[in-house]
């Protein structure tokens, strides 16, 4: 398949779902997983600090690296990327009504919502919220210039971790379970911007290729996915959509 077809496929589909990774927001300036490590976190992997074991073995490093990552997300603006899948949203919602696109995000980082999605699943939770330890109870951090962690649940008073989906833990089954039914029944699905190895996100384009739907890659980099895509376009984010939704060059 050709950019050409891709385009009038995607125009096309009564049904399209999209997955977006950390790729997505590398162009507002927010370093991937798989990028080094800026600064002096170069000492640490992700998955070593993202894991309920390092919170455990040492709560405020933890905080101190997702505080650290709140105050850049909230100094960061969505880009091009983000803004053209609102865009889509918006297209295909007009044409064919709520269930007619899907925004599926690994991202923690609250980009897709500023920049106008309604709605996004966010299978690894968010940057912008913390749990209480005991309660449960949810609530949104405070504003970033001046949070210093950890925040203390506004209901029982204990020590809240951050809303994020750890190595090693369960997605929220709800949103998961969403996710999944969308991918499956999906005309189109978008993979855009992950290196595609993380479970069970990963795994979610396979359920559109086994009913019978397309699947797209927006990349820069090939990934265990690009031989399964339909059609795979070695480019960024917001160069790919831009060609992709044959959108005016910005
Ligand atoms: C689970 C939140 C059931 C954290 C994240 C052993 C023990 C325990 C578990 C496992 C195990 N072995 C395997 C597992 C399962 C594990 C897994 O899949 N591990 C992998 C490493 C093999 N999965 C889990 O643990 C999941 N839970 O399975 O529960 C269970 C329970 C107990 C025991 C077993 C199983 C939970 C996974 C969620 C972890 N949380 N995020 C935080 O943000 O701090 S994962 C995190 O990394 C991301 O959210 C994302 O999901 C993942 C990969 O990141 P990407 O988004 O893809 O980003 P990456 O840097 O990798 O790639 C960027 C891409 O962008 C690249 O391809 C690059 O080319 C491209 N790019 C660069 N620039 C641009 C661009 N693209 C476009 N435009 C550009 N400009
Ligand atoms: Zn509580």
């Amino acid at each position: 398949m050709n950019l050409a077809e891709a385009r009038s496929t995607l125009q096309a589909a009564r049904r399209v779902v999209v997955l977006t990774g950390a790729g997505i927001s590398a162009e507002s300036g927010i370093p991937t997983f798989r990028d080094a490590q800026t600064g002096h976190w170069a000492r640490f992997r992700p998955e070593d600090l993202a894991s309920p074991d390092a919170y455990h073995r040492d709560p405020e490093l933890v905080w101190e690296w997702y505080a650290g990552r709140f105050r850049d997300v909230m100094q960061a603006q969505p880009n091009r990327g983000h803004l053209l899948l609102a865009e889509l949203e918006r297209q295909k919602r007009a044409e064919g009504g709520s269930d007619a696109f899907t925004l599926v995000t690994q991202n923690v980082d609250g980009l897709h919502q500023r920049a106008g999605s309604a709605a996004p699943l966010e299978l690894h939770g968010t940057l912008l919220s913390a749990r209480c330890e005991a309660c449960g109870h949810v609530q949104p951090l405070p504003d970033a210039a001046t949070f210093t962690p950890p925040p203390k649940c506004e209901v029982c008073g204990h020590r809240m971790r951050p809303h994020i989906v750890w190595f090693g833990e369960f997605l929220p089954d709800d949103v998961l379970a969403l996710a999944e039914l969308q991918f499956k029944r999906a005309d189109v699905a978008l993979i855009i911007g992950t290196s595609s190895l993380v479970y069970p996100a990963a795994g979610l384009a396979d359920r559109t290729r086994s009913h019978g739907g397309l699947v797209f890659e927006i990349n820069p980099d090939e990934t265990p996915l690009t031989q399964r895509a339909s059609f795979s376009l070695r480019a960024t984010a917001s160069e790919g959509l831009t060609r992709l939704m044959e959108a005016r060059d910005a």
